[in-house]
C-alpha cells in the first residue's frame, strides 16, 4: 500500500462527513509547525500546542469558516507528529469546501484510510494490537465488544502477550542450556528446567487460548437467522421485529429468493437480522442458489429461529429441523384448525420438543419480549469466558495452540535439540506474528484497509 511508505503531510474529515452535523472535527498532521498554515487563520500571535484557540478561517480575505484551532506538538500527539486539529460547523459542504482548501492551497494530500494511526504505529505511540484495539472499538456492536476494545487499545492484551513471550524466550533458553550447560548443571537438572519451563509456557497459553475456542459463531457480528420452509411467515417475522415493511410479504411461496439483513437491537448488542429464502427443492437455478445461502447463513448464525406453518408442510421439512434452533414457533396460530394442525405436526416431530405459537397476522407481539430474554441470555453466555473477538488473533492463537501440543508431545520423548529446536522456533514465530514483533505487510494493510478515513 502506497501511504505506508509516504510521510507528506495529510488531512482528512474524523467526525462522520456523510451527513450534516453541528460540528466536524478536520485533522491536519505531519506539518513542519503551526507557521506551515498560519496564513490561513486571522488569529495573530503565537500558539501554544494543546490550546484551543477560536479564529477564523480565510482565503484571499474571504472568511470560509469560524473555527476552533488546536496544534498539537509531536511527539506529544495522537501519533508523534505535529497535527492541526479543526473543529469546524459540520455542514458537509463546509466540510469539503476546507478541505479541498488546504489540498489546493496548502498542499497537503487526502489521507488514506486509517493513515493517522498508522503513523501512531510507526513512532511507537500504539503496538499493533492498540490498533486493532481501536478498530474493534470503533466498529463494536455490542457493549462487550466495545470494552474489549478499549481493553487492547490500553494494552492489557499486549500485556498478556509480553508475558507470554519471556515464558517462551525462558523455555528456548532452557533448551539452549542443554546443550551449552548440561556439564556444568548436570543433565538431569537441565532436563527439569527444560520440563518445568514448557509447563509455564503452556500454563500460560492455555489461559489465552481458552478464549479462542468454540466460537462458532460470529460475536463480532452477530446475526439473527430466521429460516423455514416457503410460507412460513419468515419475512412478515422479520418485519414485525423490524417494525418496517422492510421485505415482501406474499402468499406466493418463494417470495424471498436471496437472504435481507437489516440491523436490530436488542439489550445494548446490535445484531444483523436475516430473512432467507424458504427452503425446498427447486429446478429453479436463482432459487436454488437462494435455499444454498440460507443454509450458509444458518451455519455462520449466532441465533437461529425455525418458523414452522403447520399449514404448508414439504419434504424439505426434515431437512431443516436436523439444524439446531435457538427458538422455534408455529405461525399461523390465528387461522381455525390450527390446533389439529399443530397437533398432527407436533406427533410427526415429537424429537422437536416445545414449540411456541404465534399469529404473524395479527401480531401484538407477546413473544418479543421472550425473544429479547433468550437472545440477550444466550449472548451473555457466550461473552462470559471473555472470547476473543478480532479474527486475526483467533486464528493464529488456534494455529500456535496446534504447533504447541505437537512439540509437547516431541519435547517428551524426543531429545535431539535441532529437531526440537526447529519445531519451537515455528511456535515462536506464531506468537511473535499475534504480538506484532514480526508483521507481514499483507497483515498491516488488511487491518488499516478496514479504518474509516480521518483515523
Ligand atoms: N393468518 C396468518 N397469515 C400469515 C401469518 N404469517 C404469515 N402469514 C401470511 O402468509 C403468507 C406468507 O408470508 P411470508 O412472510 O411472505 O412468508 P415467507 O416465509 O417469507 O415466505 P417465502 O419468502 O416465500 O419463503 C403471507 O400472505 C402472509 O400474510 C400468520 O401468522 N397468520
Ligand atoms: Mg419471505
Amino acid at each position: 500500500m502506497k501511504f505506508l511508505y509516504s510521510d507528506d503531510p495529510i488531512i482528512a474529515c474524523s467526525t462522520c462527513n456523510h451527513a450534516n452535523a453541528a460540528l466536524a472535527v478536520i485533522r491536519i498532521s505531519g506539518i513542519k509547525g503551526f507557521s506551515d498554515l498560519s496564513r490561513f487563520f486571522t488569529h495573530s500571535g503565537p500558539i501554544e500546542p494543546r490550546r484551543v484557540y477560536f479564529t477564523r478561517l480565510v482565503l484571499q480575505g474571504q472568511t470560509i469558516d469560524e473555527v476552533c484551532l488546536t496544534y498539537f506538538e509531536g511527539p506529544k500527539s495522537y501519533n508523534g507528529e505535529n497535527i492541526l486539529e479543526l473543529s469546524i460547523h459540520g455542514n458537509t459542504l463546509n466540510t469539503e469546501r476546507i478541505i479541498d482548501l488546504f489540498v489546493k492551497e496548502g498542499g497537503i494530500r487526502l489521507a488514506a484510510p486509517g493513515e493517522f494511526t498508522y503513523r501512531a504505529m510507526k513512532n511507537k505511540k500504539l503496538n499493533l494490537s492498540q490498533v486493532e484495539g481501536l478498530d474493534l472499538f470503533l466498529n463494536a456492536n455490542s457493549s462487550y465488544a466495545l470494552d474489549q476494545g478499549l481493553s487492547l487499545l490500553s494494552g492489557n492484551l499486549h500485556e498478556i502477550y509480553l508475558e507470554l513471550w519471556d515464558l517462551y524466550l525462558i523455555h528456548k533458553s532452557s533448551l539452549e542450556l542443554s546443550i551449552d550447560f548440561s556439564d556444568d548443571v548436570g543433565e538431569e537438572a537441565a532436563r527439569k528446567y527444560f520440563l518445568d519451563s514448557l509447563d509455564n509456557f503452556h500454563k500460560k497459553f492455555s489461559s489465552l487460548a481458552k478464549r479462542v475456542e468454540n466460537q462458532n459463531a460470529n460475536l463480532l457480528q452477530p446475526e439473527i437467522v430466521i429460516a423455514g420452509l416457503p410460507n412460513a411467515g419468515k419475512s412478515s417475522f422479520f418485519n414485525i421485529l423490524l417494525g418496517d415493511e422492510r421485505a415482501i410479504v406474499s402468499s406466493t411461496a418463494g417470495t424471498t429468493r436471496d437472504y435481507l439483513t437489516e440491523y436490530f437491537t436488542a439489550e445494548g448488542v446490535r445484531y444483523k437480522l436475516v430473512d432467507t429464502a424458504g427452503v425446498r427443492d427447486s429446478s429453479d437455478s436463482i432459487e436454488a442458489e437462494g435455499v444454498k445461502r440460507t443454509k450458509k447463513k444458518l451455519t455462520q448464525g449466532f441465533f437461529k429461529i425455525l418458523l414452522i406453518n403447520p399449514f404448508e408442510m414439504s419434504p424439505g421439512f426434515s431437512d431443516l429441523v436436523a439444524e439446531d434452533f435457538d427458538l422455534m414457533y408455529f405461525t399461523h396460530a390465528d387461522l381455525p384448525g390450527f390446533l389439529e394442525a399443530r397437533k398432527n405436526l407436533e406427533d410427526k416431530f415429537r424429537q422437536l420438543g416445545s414449540i411456541g405459537a404465534i399469529a404473524l397476522a395479527n401480531s401484538d407481539q407477546p413473544w418479543e419480549e421472550d425473544l429479547t430474554q433468550r437472545l440477550n441470555k444466550k449472548y451473555l453466555h457466550a461473552v462470559s469466558h471473555q472470547p476473543l473477538l478480532l479474527d486475526r488473533h483467533k486464528a493464529l492463537i488456534l494455529r500456535a495452540q496446534q504447533i504447541l501440543s505437537s512439540y509437547r508431545l516431541l519435547a517428551q520423548n524426543e531429545t535431539d535439540v535441532a529437531i526440537l529446536s526447529s519445531e519451537l522456533n515455528t511456535l515462536g514465530h506464531c506468537i511473535s506474528e499475534v504480538i506484532g514483533i514480526v508483521s507481514p505487510e499483507q497483515v498491516l494493510n488488511s487491518i488499516f484497509n478496514n479504518f474509516c478515513i480521518g483515523k
